[in-house]
C-alpha cells in the first residue's frame, strides 16, 4: 500500500497562530536554506513536489480583530480556516500517491496534515491510519479542558473526535472520514501532561510512553511496543514535534521541557518508523528560530536530522 517511494509532496506552513508566541512561522524557510529540500533531492534521491510558498497562508487568516474567541479557543477562524486549506493540499498529494511532508509552523496544523492524510489512505487503500504523536505534550485538550486557549494544545482532541464544533468556520469542516481512532494513536516522550488531559488519556485507554517509561526500558524496547500495538501492514502518519527533544538539543521552540529525548533517541524513533515501510506521512513542528537565538541553528539542524532520518537516510 505504500507511496511511491520517490514521489514527496512537501508541503511549508508558516503558521503561528495556534499559539501566541511569534517566529514559529519563520521555520520552514530556515529548514529549507539549512538545506533539507535540496538533500531530500540529492541525497535521498526524491522527486520533490513542491509548489507552495512558504507565506500563501497569511492570505487566508482572517485578522484578529474578527476573530473573537469561541469556547475559549484564541484565533479560532484562523487556525480553522489554514488547517482546512491544508488539509485539502495535502489531501491532494496523498491521493496522489506521495508521501506527505509538511514542515510547520505550529502543532496546530496537524489538524490539517492528519485529516488530509487520513482521508486520502481510506480512499485509496481502504484503510485506516495510524498515528504516532512524538512531543513533550499531548496535545489532546479539548476547549474546555485547556487552560492557556492556545489550539496547538488542542489537536488531537479535534482528530479523535473527542473535541466536536458545529460551526463550520471553528473546524466543523472536519469529516469522519478525516479522523483517528483512539485505538490508532500512541505517543512517545510525554513529560508535560496536563490534568484535564491526563483523565482524558486513562478513561480512553490510549497507549503512550512517557519520559519515564523511555528511562525504565530504553527506547529500542520503547519502539517495539509502540510499533506492536500499531501492528504490521498499518500506514502509519508521524506527527514529530521538535519539544520531544531535550532543550539541550532543541532550545528554540514555545514550549520548552527538560528531561527530553536525546537527539540520539529522536533520530532512532524516526529510524524505526521508517524500517516499517509504513510511513506515509511526516509532519515536523514547532521549531521557533526567534527563540533561543543560540541555540536555533542546532534546532533547526536537528529538525532536519530528525526528517532525513524518518525518510531512511541514515539505515544502511
Ligand atoms: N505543543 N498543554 C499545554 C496547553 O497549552 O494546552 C501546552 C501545549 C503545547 C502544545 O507543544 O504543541
Ligand atoms: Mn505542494
Ligand atoms: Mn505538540
Ligand atoms: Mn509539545
Amino acid at each position: 500500500f505504500l507511496p511511491t517511494r520517490n514521489d514527496i509532496g512537501v508541503v511549508a506552513v508558516g503558521f503561528s497562530g495556534g499559539q501566541c508566541k511569534p517566529g514559529v512561522d519563520a521555520a520552514p524557510m530556515a529548514l529549507i536554506e539549512a538545506g533539507l529540500i535540496t538533500q531530500l533531492k540529492t541525497e535521498l534521491e526524491f522527486n520533490v513536489h513542491h509548489d507552495d510558498t512558504v507565506h500563501s497562508y497569511a492570505e487566508h487568516i482572517p485578522p484578529v480583530a474578527e476573530d473573537p474567541d469561541h469556547r475559549n479557543m484564541k484565533r479560532p477562524r484562523a487556525v480553522s480556516a489554514v488547517t482546512q486549506q491544508l488539509a485539502n493540499q495535502v489531501y491532494e498529494h496523498a491521493s496522489a500517491g506521495r508521501f506527505v511532508l509538511t514542515l510547520g509552523g505550529d502543532h496546530s496544523i496537524a489538524i490539517g496534515t492528519v485529516a488530509g492524510v487520513a482521508k486520502a489512505t481510506r480512499e485509496r487503500l481502504g484503510r485506516e491510519i495510524a498515528l504516532i504523536w512524538v512531543d513533550a505534550h499531548a496535545d489532546i485538550n479539548t476547549p474546555e479542558s485547556s487552560d492557556s486557549g492556545n489550539i496547538h494544545g488542542m489537536p488531537v482532541a479535534f482528530l479523535t473526535g473527542l473535541a466536536k464544533e458545529e460551526r463550520k468556520d471553528v473546524f466543523g469542516w472536519l469529516e469522519k472520514d478525516m479522523l483517528v481512532s483512539k485505538s490508532k494513536l500512541v505517543y512517545i516522550g510525554l513529560r508535560d501532561v496536563d490534568r484535564g488531559e491526563k483523565k482524558i488519556l486513562r478513561e480512553h485507554g490510549i497507549r503512550a510512553f512517557s519520559m519515564h517509561d523511555i528511562d525504565r526500558h530504553g527506547i529500542g524496547k520503547i519502539m517495539d511496543m509502540a510499533l506492536g500495538w500499531i501492528g504490521t501492514d498499518t500506514p502509519i502518519h508521524l506527527s514529530f514535534d521538535v519539544d520531544a527533544l531535550d532543550p539541550m538539543w532543541a532550545p528554540s521552540t514555545g514550549t520548552p521541557v527538560r528531561g527530553g529525548l536525546t537527539l540520539r533517541e529522536g533520530d532512532f524513533i524516526a529510524e524505526c518508523v521508517h524500517a516499517t515501510g509504513s510511513l506515509v506521512a511526516l509532519d515536523l513542528v514547532e521549531v521557533n528560530p526567534s527563540l533561543e537565538i543560540e541555540g536555533a541553528s542546532e534546532t533547526v539542524r536537528a529538525g532536519c536530522s530528525i526528517v532525513r532520518c524518518a525518510l531512511g537516510d541514515t539505515l544502511l
